[in-house]
């Protein structure tokens, strides 16, 4: 089965994401000595990384959603029947205990089925000492010799132990501590020898998932077999089931006790009442009950299942190519401390964790009873995290290893039982740091994205007319179609939107966007508008005169129009290196000034109503425009009382660029770049649904002149809504509020950029055409140099376009010599100098896995360029073609 193939990148995109933060060097030595050397008592906006797979995992769109139809019934609520029948449909088990997590499921287990003396034979030791507070012995039973399946219970020490001692009950984990799966053979050899003995089998199945993938990967038979049967499978074969809603189920507390036994149900529901809550709510909100049956459901899920596995894979090879000593766990990496620091005499876990966090802020802790000497885990929390991150958390570990020997022995000032109570003494060695070169973000939530097979993709693409555009999201795998209001939120952006108090007049998120803008921008006067396209709308309309001309650095589509329809008249004044996909100028963004001399002098600058100035131009492949350039232009346009207005609308890549490739910027953050590029215009349209990382709205910007800007609210107030929110919602306000701060992060722009790079280095090194230097916000293909074998009529991009979707579920965008249109006067196309294929990059959105992947089906339709032929239009629309046009394969000639 396909399906059981190890993923090569996410069979998903990100929805939503939390920030990480980044503290130094020194305030790590801080806060670890704040919190006593212990880093259990660090906070996550203490650490970067949180190694951690307990309550800290991405969970699903629709599972989030859930969390907002809790059912807050005291009794038999509307989230606990669904809860129910999750439990049916996934476990098989018919009866269900409700618990606040699994602590709760022992406590009622011990409570009911386990009397003080007695014994509990286990394959784990992660709860003996539970257990051992109520005097209950927990005697190891896992088989040492087992080779495969290290979980596996040693049948003739379980048998000795029925025999020969007091036994409650026979207690087994799915991936016993962490470390160790158990085989479905296994596990009913144990049910049937405890049966034999008339005892009941239960089981700790909080890492179900895990474990059923370790019997799909090496148990006999069980290959083909999916994820979901192995788990209910694994469920029914014992009495008791019970699990964490933390782990496997990605919620965020809750947890399940299950039997198919009505007279063991009975007992649990007399005493679930005493311990946790009603037995319709077990102490879960009912918005946990709901989150946790979705995330039943969902922890089955066969691709997600394999991403997640294949994930901890890679995070353990690459550990163990650095030679640290681990096992591989369920979940991550389990270090062995004491192989780690062999020069220590004592608290080897806590050393190791507390040298990791202060050379990373990586935080890496072995829970759980001291004595008990586990191995220090490093769990990857359930995807969350990126393969680049994983990598460097490998780096980070591995480069403590390499400096171990500095790490220090620390000292204890105060201990107990738990290893959250130990607190110590300790020094600062000579460590050195780790730093990440990562987004500054984690996974929150993600979106599942559709895979058709070829057939049926080549089945869409037809019917949409071989025109992307048409085809229909849920069809798509990696939607390179825009980068426009395809941004993930963040969970702050969410926490804002959520909080907001909605306005039908002026609201507090607007003087948040206002000030926020303001303070970007250096401009006084900030109108909001629903899209990028009004604001263009508007200022076409106060600032050209029918007749006049509109000079720009290349046209945009919406731009041009909405100049047009006011009677303008546009002239190309790029510099010429624009036009060339091959020439390496770094600036194809710049204004050729002699060109716009040139302009002046033939019709006088009266006749010039604007200059039309777009940053990081987006039909010429994201290219940016100098400092110098924009200086220029402005001190030119300053003499002949010409007015400069910009299109920002990717003004933070285009100031990223200037940071990276004119020497005198290096050091100097976005944001001051940014402002200094701001001075040298008179206001600027933006498409807030680009670099303001919101999916909504745009604005308007005067930098003094109020008199354009009261023009401008008058036509605001006509076509768009109130002068305080431009037709957007109030939350959305407050969403772009804290969206242009986010903006602002060198961090993010950096990796946002260097993943648009990345993808151009894979293609370029197979050497398919893609317009160089590489833009910021795309790749874009060379259609002519891709097919250069099909006539500019017969559309090779827009054809190109629907190649690389038949071939790879990737969805890009033609921008050729059908975005361009027609000549009015001749009908003829303008068969423009590009014509190409645009793979744009959502923000926030894909990995660099999901690049590796577009590449690749790229290079497979590069190799078989010959085979492909043109296209023709059988449905033409008269305006802006592009979005509702539709064709048909052409013969070539
Ligand atoms: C894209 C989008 C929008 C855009 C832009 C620049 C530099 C203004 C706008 C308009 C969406 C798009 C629009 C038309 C054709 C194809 C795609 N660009 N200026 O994908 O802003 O969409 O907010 O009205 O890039 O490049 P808005």
């Amino acid at each position: 089965m396909t399906c059981m193939r190890a993923p090569t990148h996410e069979p998903h995109k990100i929805k939503t994401v939390r920030p990480l933060s980044f503290p130094t060097p020194e305030e790590r030595r801080k806060l670890l000595a704040d919190a006593r050397f212990n880093v259990f008592h660090l906070t996550p906006t203490q650490i970067t990384f949180d190694m951690c797979s307990k309550a800290n995992n991405a969970v699903s769109q629709e599972q989030l959603a859930g969390q907002f139809i809790g059912d807050e019934a005291y009794a038999g609520s509307r989230n606990f029947e669904t809860l129910r029948k999750a439990v049916q449909n996934v476990l098989g088990h018919h009866y269900i205990c409700p618990v606040h997590n699994s602590l709760g499921a022992l406590k009622l287990i011990s409570a009911t089925m386990v009397p003080p003396g007695s014994v509990l034979p286990s394959n784990a030791r992660s709860r003996a000492g539970i257990f051992a507070l109520h005097d209950v012995a927990v005697p190891d039973m896992r088989d040492q010799q087992a080779p495969v399946f290290t979980g596996n219970a040693n049948l003739a020490q379980l048998r000795d132990a029925l025999e020969e001692k007091n036994v409650a009950l026979v207690g087994l984990q799915t991936f016993a501590d962490g470390q160790h799966p158990i085989s479905l053979e296994n596990l009913r050899a144990v049910r049937a020898i405890a049966h034999e003995y008339g005892r009941h089998l239960i089981c700790d199945g909080s890492r179900v998932i895990e474990n059923a993938w370790y019997i799909q990967r090496h148990e006999p038979g069980y290959a083909d077999r999916p994820i979901h049967r192995i788990v209910k499978e694994i469920a029914r074969t014992c009495d008791i089931f019970f699990l964490d809603g933390a782990q496997d189920p990605k919620c965020d507390a809750g947890g399940i006790l299950t039997t198919d036994k009505p007279e063991l149900h009975e007992t649990f529901m007399n005493e679930v009442v005493v311990y946790e809550g009603l037995h319709t709510y077990g102490g879960m909100a009912g918005r946990t009950m709901e989150m946790l049956a979705r995330g039943l459901a969902e922890m089955c899920e066969e691709s997600e299942v394999q991403w997640a596995m294949e994930q901890t894979e890679r995070f353990t090879k690459r550990l163990r190519e650095g030679r640290v000593p681990l096992e591989r766990g369920c979940d991550g990496a389990y270090i062995d401390a004491r192989s780690f620091l062999p020069h220590l005499a004592k608290h080897h876990q806590d050393a190791l964790s507390a040298a990791l966090y202060e050379i990373a802020g990586v935080r890496a802790f072995a829970p759980n009873l001291v004595r008990l000497e586990r191995p220090v885990p490093v769990q990857i929390p359930r995807l969350a995290m990126t393969n680049e991150q994983l990598d460097q958390v490998a780096d980070a570990i591995i480069s403590l290893f390499a400096q171990r020997d500095k790490v220090p022995e620390l000292t204890e000032i105060e201990s107990g039982r738990w290893r959250d109570q130990m607190a110590y003494h300790g020094v600062f060695a000579d460590l050195a740091p780790f730093e990440f070169a990562i987004a500054p973000y984690e996974i929150h939530t993600i979106e599942r994205v559709g895979v058709l097979s070829r057939e049926r993709r080549e089945t869409a693409m037809r019917e949409a007319g071989y025109n992307t555009f048409l085809l229909r999201s849920e069809d798509v795998a990696i939607d390179l179609l825009t980068d426009s209001g395809t941004s993930a939120m963040s969970t702050d952006q969410w926490a804002a939107y959520e909080g907001v108090r909605a306005s039908a007049s002026t609201s507090d998120a607007y003087h948040d966007f206002v000030g926020a803008l303001r303070d970007i921008t250096g401009y006084q006067f900030i109108l909001p508008t629903h899209q990028g396209r009004a604001a263009e709308h508007i200022l076409s309309e106060i600032m050209i005169s029918p007749g006049q001309i509109v000079p720009g650095n290349m046209y945009f589509t919406t731009t041009k129009l909405h100049q047009e329809l006011a009677g303008g008249v546009f002239a190309d004044v790029i510099v010429d290196e624009a036009h060339n996909p091959e020439s390496e100028f770094p600036w194809k963004g710049n204004i050729d000034l002699d060109k716009l001399d040139a302009l002046v002098q033939q019709h006088g600058a009266q006749k010039i109503a604007y200059i039309s100035f777009e940053h990081a131009v987006n039909m010429a492949g994201g290219q940016p425009a100098s400092m110098d350039n924009m200086r220029d232009v402005y001190a030119y346009c300053g003499q002949h009382k010409i007015p400069v207005f910009f299109d920002s609308t990717r003004f933070v890549e285009n100031a990223w660029m200037i940071h990276e490739r004119d020497p005198r910027y290096g050091k100097t953050p976005v944001r001051d770049i940014l402002r200094e590029m701001m001075m040298y215009g008179d206001g600027c349209t933006v498409s807030g649904k680009k670099d303001f990382l919101i999916n909504i709205g745009g604005v308007l910007c005067f930098r003094e002149n109020e008199e354009l800007a009261r023009a401008a609210e008058d036509r605001l107030r006509l076509y768009e809504g109130n002068v305080t929110d431009g037709g957007l919602a109030t939350a959305d306000l407050a969403a772009i509020a804290v969206g242009v701060r986010e903006m602002l992060d060198d961090r993010y722009i950096r990796s946002r950029i260097r993943q648009t790079q990345f993808l151009g280095k894979l293609l370029l090194d197979a050497g398919v055409p893609i317009v160089t230097p590489p833009g910021s916000h795309a790749i874009f293909v060379d259609a002519k140099r891709f097919l250069p074998h099909v006539d500019q009529d017969d559309y090779p991009a827009q054809r190109l376009a629907a190649e690389i979707y038949v071939e790879s579920g990737v969805r890009a965008m033609e921008r050729g010599n059908v975005s361009k249109g027609r000549d009015p006067n001749t009908g003829a196309n303008y068969r423009p100098a590009l014509e190409l294929v645009r793979l744009t990059i959502p923000r926030r959105v894909y990995t660099d896995d999901h690049m590796r992947a577009v590449a690749e089906g790229i290079i497979r339709v590069w190799n078989r360029r010959e085979t492909i032929g043109g296209l023709r239009f059988v449905y033409e629309p008269e305006k802006l073609r592009f979005f509702q046009g539709r064709f048909e394969t052409a013969q070539t000639t």
